[in-house]
């Protein structure tokens, strides 16, 4: 394991990011500024029904007008469906419904903003126009667009084959053991949630370019991607079916994806399939309208929970219903969101012994949902603390002590969670005490006061979570379902001049990898961090790989680059042993300088960098020349960062505003590479989860399925002055499978924080009576709840 050297750029230190340079001075590269010879656009007619036969599209006159070059519908496309990354079986044993899912409709369209037709014209502005002389007649069909409805008799149909709407019905847990704890329990608390539909929104939208090359048969694609290898994967075996030699994947400089970015995208089948077709480049970008109909929505569950508790208030058994919306079609990971990511993770920090979780997923006329920033792990952390906190006001037990009350003991570890996961490692009472020590739990009536006095409400919430990421290990998750296995590769290229290249599969999009990255082989290498570059991006130049989400990169990737790392060092030292006359086993190396033991006999890394592509008087016949080596890293289990949030806010009784005063975060993410880096991603999740707990909310018409918030007039994005000053701490107990002792920092944000902030709303008004709130706790909605509570009282 690497220690780090406690160099100033090594692992441990706030190294500044080497890669914002080019972002800061308008230098990045992104999908939209590369321009192809040749190049064509392309614009999507895309479907204004939620729910519509296609009778007829007539395209002649669009086919006429200034720079079409050609137009493409369903009836065109002759190549397969995008297909889903995971397979799931239903509690009988069937398995889930997968519907077909072709770039273009071919008769029928299923939400707003489905494929129809795709116009490709010398300029982008030809293409748009032309599509609006495209004459497609639709016959109308009732949609069915509300999740708590869509399984009902009666209900429209999205899919023939998925009767009341229902794509599986899954369960996870004991049943049995569940219904016998119920049995005795002294006390049930029972909750119902809303986890609100949210709309990613990365500062980039979506775009990609397809190109073909006449003279080879190959395919290019650049695209918006956070994988650009699963994409090939995906698209070169599945939909096109171009052998993976013709087929390159260029992810490059990426403006955020949140998650919204890892799913195999029509858009992105389109343009390679038409660069074909066209024997040219096709360049779509999505404009911000497209992104809020099309891009991959995310959360979207409806919940019920009940918690069984002995007398003294200590957790017997947890069941819970969840009813997951997947919107029209299957995306690549949606199947696994509200099982495997959501469910295995209802144990969260406690040691509750029976769990019990059935799970629906539904086809609705939406746009799809997948995977957002925390997938299906906010979404439990939110019901988990939700009920843990009605529990404790039921019981009359202190919230802070239900919870110590009910965490896993520190020396249970490794812990066997009821529901699939096991535990490495973990301290919750050691980020619990001490983010109640930093946001000065103890001094909260006084301040409550003054804000009483001044009119106001003002509550304090606290939420406890865990998070099962670093994902991964391909044995697991294929033993779930997954289709493709989850390691990661990294490969090391020490260049003559002793200055190395880092090829990672794993993809950066604002986490700030050539940064980290660099950081971790500088310090095993003893070399400065200016002499690592680190390359990710193009399938071309990187091996393999299986890119970044599920706050995976560092604890896989990062893990691959180790692996990568002790493989040079172990050939290195075989060029020293050479260089120094000595035996392989006496060598060794600390700090970039290769010594034997014992003696004053010494050689740097350098020195034996270029010995190894200058091989005069080299042992040939022993070792090959060249200093370069991949790793292929798989790892054992999933890491499991934990932490305590807490957030303070006041509510203005008058207008229902509420203000987030102060939010804590103490966080266990294992070893930390970088801490400044870590505590920014920390920043970025917590505000995300604000977004969620107060701003933001999809709403669609529920009779025209029309998507009513189509854009920032109508879906409320946190702004700065939504977001607190957030002090972030750290407990670190080390992750036991990885070599480096790391676990995710990407998400635990997201996740921890919408159920403090929620608490901290209903601890303000808890004096009027209010007892619950649905997210986002806007200032209609917390108004309407005071109201609701002062006629009931
Ligand atoms: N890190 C560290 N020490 C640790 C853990 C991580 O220094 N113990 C560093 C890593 O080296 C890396 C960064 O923190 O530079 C995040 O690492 P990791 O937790 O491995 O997460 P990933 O790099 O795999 O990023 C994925 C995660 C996810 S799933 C979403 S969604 C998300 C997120 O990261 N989307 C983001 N953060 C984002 N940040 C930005 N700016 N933009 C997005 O789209």
């Amino acid at each position: 394991m690497p220690e780090g050297t406690g160099s100033a750029t090594g692992i441990g230190a706030s190294v500044k990011r080497k890669e914002d340079f080019r972002f800061l001075t308008g230098r990045g590269t992104y999908t939209d500024d590369i321009n192809r010879p040749g190049q064509t656009y392309a614009y999507i007619l895309r479907s204004p029904h939620a729910s519509a036969d296609i009778v007829k599209i007539d395209s002649a006159k669009a086919a006429k007008a200034p720079g079409v070059v050609a137009i493409l519908t369903g009836a065109d496309y002759d190549k397969g469906g995008l297909p889903c990354g995971w397979q799931i079986h239903s509690k009988d044993g069937s398995p889930m419904i997968e519907p077909p899912h072709f770039p273009l409709c071919k008769d029928k369209v299923r939400h707003v903003g489905d494929q129809v037709a795709l116009i490709i014209a010398e300029t982008y502005a030809q293409a748009r126009d032309a599509a609006e002389l495209i004459d497609v007649s639709y016959k109308e069909t009732k949609p069915i667009v509300s999740l708590a409805d869509a399984d009902k008799p009666g209900a429209a149909q999205v899919w023939p084959e998925a009767k009341n709407n229902t794509c599986f019905d899954w369960h996870i847990g004991d049943k049995a053991a569940v219904d016998a704890a119920f049995a005795k329990a002294a006390h049930v608390t029972k909750i119902d949630i809303v986890n609100q539909r949210l709309i990613p929104n990365a500062m980039e939208p979506r775009a990609a370019i397809g190109d073909f090359d006449r003279a080879t048969g190959e395919f290019t694609l650049y695209t918006t991607s956070q994988n650009p290898h699963v994409i090939r994967l995906l698209m070169g075996a599945f939909v096109l079916q171009i052998p993976e030699s013709k087929l390159r994947v260029v992810a490059p400089d990426v403006g955020g994806g949140f998650g919204s970015k890892i799913f195999h995208y029509a858009e992105e089948a389109l343009v390679t399939w038409a660069a074909g077709k066209v024997e040219r480049p096709v360049k779509w970008t999505s404009d911000r309208s497209e992104a809020f109909l099309t891009d991959a929505h995310g959360r979207d569950q409806i919940n019920h929970a009940e918690l069984a508790m002995d007398k003294d208030g200590k957790f017997l058994a947890l069941r819970v219903n969840t009813k997951a919306n997947m919107g029209a079609y299957l995306s690549t990971f949606a199947p696994c969101v509200p099982t495997y990511l959501s469910a295995t993770l209802l144990a969260g920090v406690y040691s509750t012994p029976a769990i019990y979780a059935e799970v629906k997923a539904i086809f609705t006329n939406t746009a799809v949902v997948d995977a957002y920033r925390g997938a299906g792990r906010p979404e439990t952390t939110y019901l988990l603390e939700r009920l843990v906190e009605k529990a404790a006001r039921e019981t009359g037990i202190d919230r802070v002590e239900i919870r110590r009350k009910n965490f896993i003991p520190v020396d249970a570890f490794p812990y066997q969670t009821p529901v699939a996961l096991q535990y490495d490692s973990g301290d919750y009472f050691s980020t619990l005490d001490m983010a109640l020590k930093t946001a000065d739990w103890a001094g909260i009536d006084k301040r409550k006061a003054d804000s009483k006095a001044k009119g106001k409400l003002r509550g304090i919430g606290i939420s406890t979570y865990l998070e099962a990421c670093g994902i991964a290990p391909s044995a697991v998750v294929g033993s779930l379902g997954a289709r493709a296995g989850l390691y990661e590769t990294g490969q090391i290229r020490v260049h003559p001049t002793g200055s190395v290249t880092v090829f990672t599969g794993t993809h950066s999009h604002g986490q700030g990898h050539e940064t980290t990255f660099a950081q971790l082989v500088s310090d095993g290498l003893g070399i400065p961090i200016e002499n690592v570059e680190v390359s990710h991006g193009d399938t071309n130049k990187i091996p393999f790989g299986m890119g970044t989400y599920g706050s995976r990169s560092l604890a896989v990737g990062g893990s691959a680059i180790v692996k990568a790392m002790d493989k040079i060092i172990t050939k290195s030292k075989r060029i020293a042993a050479h260089l120094m006359e000595a035996s392989v086993a006496d060598v060794e190396f600390k700090n970039g300088v290769f010594t034997v033991v014992g003696t004053d006999k010494s050689v740097p890394f350098g020195t034996v960098a270029l010995t190894a592509y200058v091989p005069h008087n080299y042992p040939i016949t022993e070792l090959e020349p060249g200093l370069e080596e991949t790793a292929f890293y798989d790892p054992l289990n999933f890491t499991f960062p934990g932490g305590c949030h807490i957030c303070e806010v006041e509510v203005d009784p008058d207008t229902g505003t509420v203000e987030v005063l102060k939010f804590t975060a103490v966080d266990d993410i294992g070893r930390v590479i970088n801490p400044m880096i870590a505590e920014g991603q920390i920043h970025g999740g917590v505000a995300q989860g604000i977004g969620q707990a107060l701003l933001e909310a999809a709403a669609y018409d529920e009779e025209s399925g029309q998507l009513l918030t189509g854009s920032y007039m109508d879906y409320t994005m946190p702004r700065a002055d939504n977001i607190p000053n957030i002090t972030v701490g750290n407990h670190v107990t080390l992750c036991t499978h990885n070599p480096l002792g790391a676990k995710g920092v990407g998400e635990v944000g997201a996740i921890g924080s919408p159920p403090a902030v929620i608490n901290a709303v209903l601890d303000a008004l808890l004096p009027l009576g209010v007892k619950d709130i649905t997210m986002p706790a806007s200032p209609h909605r917390v108004w309407q709840a005071i109201q609701t509570a002062k006629k009931a009282a």
